[in-house]
């Protein structure tokens, strides 16, 4: 029997040191420690043994039990190592790696003009004035000077949707509404960019919706020289310190007198080109000292407020400052034109 429990713990030995893996190691110990195990089988033959035999045999098997179960915790406990080394080898993270570069979205390019032209004005303390695009015949007309049937309110040129609301045809709406809203009082000093519509066949330079930025000073003793020094800065700022201006006389049913605004030509710095179809002078914006019919329709009084207004097309300044030549590419959405103004790649 001593000789059989010896073998059977060598066996075991042996067995538990071969075991690969944790469940071959648990069905070791089944194996030999479980009830219908070998130990348990040999020890049935304890009652053939004298009664001073039998305590030394019942010790021996505990110590191979013993031998048995320690050795099998200590492989446990190597294979539970192996376990986590291998666990941690495969979840292993190289943080020398360089990162996965992050597509970054870029401003489209309408963006970036407008608010490059709102940040020029906002630092000569305009504010930004908002209002709907689906605008009232009276503030998108009347209120400008514009009174039913003129001329310029064509059916054919707007988007109507009833007789009395139409999609806004400028962003002129939103000065009346804020002029409106002062009550009379100025000063007021606001820069209104958004969205416009006109009914219009889209062509490269012309496009059935498209962007403005209009602006508008009221206040006691504005001149029509605060005007040109206005539109000095901004030409200058927008389109290079030694760019000169001119403003030709034009009108405006809003604006009296009127003006339209040129730069010198960047390209051939005045004596003419392409770019400035030979002129050497480039149309930007139209301007002008606010009607007093406009004034008073809003509430103020023209003996004792003056002020001036300004229009412009940013996709226009865009095309001329990117060399864009279809308007069209401002709103089809191709990547491949959007890309070219990224400026994270
Ligand atoms: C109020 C009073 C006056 C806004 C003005 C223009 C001249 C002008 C066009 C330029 C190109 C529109 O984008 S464009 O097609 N605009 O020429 N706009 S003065 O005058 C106003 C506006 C509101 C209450």
């Amino acid at each position: 029997m001593q000789e059989r429990l010896k073998e059977l713990q060598a066996e075991a030995l042996d067995k538990i040191a071969q075991a690969a893996d944790l469940k071959e190691l648990n069905d070791i110990r089944v194996a030999f420690l479980g009830k219908k195990g070998p130990i348990t089988e040999v020890l049935k033959g304890m009652g053939k043994l004298s009664a001073e035999e039998r305590p030394k045999m019942g010790a021996l098997a505990n110590e191979v039990r013993d031998a048995i179960s320690s050795q099998i915790e200590a492989r446990q406990t190597e294979l539970e190592a192996a376990a986590v080394e291998l666990k941690l080898a495969a979840e292993k993270i190289d943080v020398t790696l360089p990162g996965r570069p992050v597509k970054a979205g870029n401003h489209h390019p309408l963006t970036r003009i407008i608010e490059e032209i709102e940040d020029l004005f906002i630092g000569m303390g305009y504010t930004v004035a908002e209002g709907p695009e689906v605008e009232q015949d009276y503030y998108n007309f009347e209120a400008l000077n514009l009174p039913k049937g003129h001329p310029a309110r064509d059916m054919q040129d707007s988007f109507y949707i009833t007789e009395e609301i139409l999609l806004r045809t400028h962003t002129s709406p939103v000065q009346a509404r804020t002029m409106e809203k002062r009550q009379g009082k100025g000063p007021v000093k606001i820069i209104c960019p958004g969205k416009v519509y006109r009914r219009d066949n889209d062509d490269a330079t012309h496009s059935h919706q498209f962007t403005q930025i209009e602006g508008l000073v009221i206040d006691e003793n504005i001149r029509l020289s605060d005007l040109k020094g206005t539109l000095d800065v901004f030409a200058k700022k927008m389109f290079g310190a030694d760019r000169e201006i001119r403003l030709r006389p034009s009108f405006f049913p809003f604006t009296e007198p009127s003006v339209e605004m040129d730069i010198s030509c960047k390209m051939c710095g005045g004596h003419g080109c392409s770019t400035c179809k030979g002129t050497g002078w480039i149309e930007i914006l139209g301007a002008g000292m606010v009607h007093p019919n406009v004034l008073e329709m809003a509430g103020y009084d023209s003996k004792r407020y003056t002020g001036f207004a300004f229009g412009m097309g940013p996709e226009r300044i865009a095309m001329l400052k990117y060399g864009i030549d279809d308007i069209r590419h401002f709103y089809t959405n191709d990547i491949r034109f959007l890309k070219q103004f990224s400026v994270t790649e």
